[in-house]
């Protein structure tokens, strides 16, 4: 993927400067004072996170609900970890793209905005997410704060009267430098000129509108990009922007003529003109948090969820805006690759865009969480197919977790369903009793697990979490394999007690396993959790304390009864040449002894 120099010329933009031209007015103070009151509440236990707000023009995709798997996760793992979380995700429901999409539909715009955001309600509903708000560009909340947020840069003397002459891509709701532009074939052979990057169509415009003082932030965002160099993950987005940075950066048109484009918020004061979308649009991060009058806990912890097909828009305009309005600017901006389909973009023209609600009725909205956050990998772009989709979640849901689970609990193994007591003498500290070097090596993994996972979780690696775990499943059927409990003689006392200590570790491992990847699978952690008798408030960070009977401590868990049994943890694919597309059948899972 290359990033076009997005800001590589100026002479483009021709634009008359307002005669009252005012300075920028104390900007030079926010920049590193609002970059600062993000670093200074560390003990603040609030926390923010959106996804990008989806546009209604087309019904959502795979890519769509990856962002909102990715937020949902990190939200959950906070809350895990006590945190009063705030989650938002949403509809970006104006601007010409959408009104064209109405006008094709023959619907009136608002009525088609309801019925697509209501898909991606939906489609979210069904997939678990867990969204605190869901929020529409069309709601008054919204319109009120957008209204606000202009106001504040107009009397702050950032908005100007002006007149921009470039290229724009509807479908982008982007403007363009001739740099960024090539030339095309349509589908009717005739020759149109496009976006390098997107590949969609571009126009010339040449309009009287209101300008942004873009310009005026150059050396304000560099110093924030700077100082923060964890702002923009993973690190090659970080310096994707701060490249960026070093090139010319025009001042922004922030409106359209209202002749052009009706379906939008009006410019305070001004009816000719209506708000450039992606200003109104980046401002629904401030709707949710409260703006303009209760935004203060949540505003200055925010973190926002992206495609890098939108990096430039939240990582240069949003931060110069919100600068501009004397806001704090965002603490993370995690950005994430792409979801391609036989190695190419999504796209209704080339046929091969994947419906995310089908695909979590075949794979379960477990099972699709699962693959798009363990495949998914934020620094490169990563194919689908359903074949590996049914491959993975046979191999670590169905036979490596599930399989643990079945082994652990089996009533040949547990006839009394309880929580078996673990005995030191048989697992003693140092070497000397039925342990053996592996097995050490496994505990220190699964002690270490949480710390590993959370680190990931915090940078977004959710799928470097998942293949941590992974490994320690791997670990723990390892052990139980090697020390084959099903061999034990039960009338031996010695045995016994060694065979209650081979399951009350494997379930140590197992509720370990579970707590950690509720924010990922909710639905199956609850059921494993469930079967192992560990009640809901045992569920959180603070009770990642592995195998406390080996630390000498009392274990809450021992000699409890497990809960009842609820069927296999999670069902196997049996087509696994399902790229067909056709519905799979489950069957239960590999039944080990
Ligand atoms: O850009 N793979 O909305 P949008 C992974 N309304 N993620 C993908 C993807 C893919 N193939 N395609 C899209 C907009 N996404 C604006 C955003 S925010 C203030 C306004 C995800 O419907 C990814 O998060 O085009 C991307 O940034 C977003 O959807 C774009 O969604």
């Amino acid at each position: 993927m290359k990033f076009p120099y997005l800001f590589a010329t100026r002479a483009v933009l021709r634009f008359q400067q307002s005669p009252f031209l005012l300075p920028v007015p104390a900007l030079w103070t926010h920049p590193r004072s609002a970059a600062l009151s993000t670093r200074l509440c560390k003990d603040d236990r609030s926390y923010y996170i959106t996804t990008p707000i989806f546009y209604v023009n087309a019904s959502p995709h795979l890519g769509h609900l990856y962002s909102a798997v990715l937020a949902d996760c990190l939200h959950r793992y906070k809350l895990l970890q006590g945190f009063n979380s705030k989650f938002a995700t949403g509809t970006d429901e104006h601007g010409l793209k959408i009104q064209q999409a109405a006008e094709a539909a023959g619907k009136d715009p608002m009525t088609f905005c309801t019925d697509v955001s209501k898909q991606f309600r939906h489609l979210f509903d069904s997939c678990n997410i867990s969204y605190t708000d869901y929020i529409r560009t069309t709601e008054q909340r919204h319109h009120e704060a957008v209204e606000h947020f202009w106001s504040v840069l107009w009397n702050k003397g950032l908005i100007y009267k002006g007149s921009y002459e470039g290229w724009y891509s509807t479908q982008d709701e982007s403007f363009l430098m001739p740099s960024q532009v090539g030339d095309a074939l349509d589908s009717l052979g005739k020759e149109i000129k496009v976006s390098l990057e997107s590949g969609h169509k571009v126009e010339w415009m040449k309009e009287e509108n209101y300008m942004f003082r873009l310009s005026a932030f150059q050396s304000p965002l560099l110093d924030w990009l700077r100082g923060n160099p964890q702002v923009v993950q993973p690190d090659r987005f970080h310096q994707v922007v701060l490249k960026w940075l070093q090139e010319d950066l025009p001042d922004l048109s922030v409106s359209r003529q209202r002749s052009r484009l009706q379906w939008g918020i009006p410019v305070p004061g001004d009816d000719e003109q209506t708000i450039y979308v992606w200003v109104d649009a980046l401002v629904n991060y401030l709707t949710v948090a409260g703006y303009p009058d209760k935004h203060n806990q949540w505003w200055h912890v925010a973190r926002h969820v992206i495609g890098k097909d939108i990096l430039k828009f939240h990582a240069i305009y949003w931060p110069a805006f919100l600068l501009g309005a004397g806001l704090p600017l965002p603490r993370v901006i995690h950005v994430h690759s792409h979801w391609t389909v036989g190695g190419k973009k999504m796209s209704k023209s080339l046929g091969n865009v994947v419906n995310p609600l089908d695909r979590s009725q075949i794979f379960t909205a477990d099972g699709m969480r699962y693959f798009l956050l363990r495949q998914g990998v934020p620094d490169s772009d990563c194919d689908y197919t359903d074949n590996k989709v049914a491959k993975l979640l046979n191999a670590e849901l169905a036979d490596s977790l599930g399989g643990l689970l079945n082994r652990c609990t089996a009533p040949a193994l547990n006839p009394a369903q309880v929580y078996p007591s673990f005995c030191s003498q048989s697992f003693p500290r140092e070497q000397g009793g039925r342990a053996v070097g592996e097995d050490y090596l496994m505990l220190d993994a699964v002690k270490n697990l949480p710390a590993v996972v959370e680190k990931h979780y915090e940078t977004m690696h959710v799928y470097k979490a998942l293949e941590a775990i992974n490994a320690c499943v791997r670990l723990t059927n390892g052990f139980v394999q090697r020390h084959a409990p099903w061999k034990l003689d039960r009338k031996d006392s010695e045995d016994q007690r060694w065979l209650d200590t081979i399951i009350h570790i494997s379930l140590e491992c197992l509720r370990i396993y579970g707590t950690l990847l509720q924010p990922v699978v909710p639905e199956t952690s609850n059921k494993l959790l469930s079967r192992l008798g560990v009640q809901p408030h045992e569920r959180s960070s603070t009770a990642l304390n592995f195998l406390p009977r080996y630390q000498g401590m009392d274990c809450p868990f021992e000699g409890r009864a497990l809960g009842s049994d609820c069927g296999v943890l999670f069902s196997r694919l049996e087509n696994q040449n399902a790229d067909k597309q056709k519905p799979m059948k489950t069957k239960k899972s590999a039944n080990f002894k």
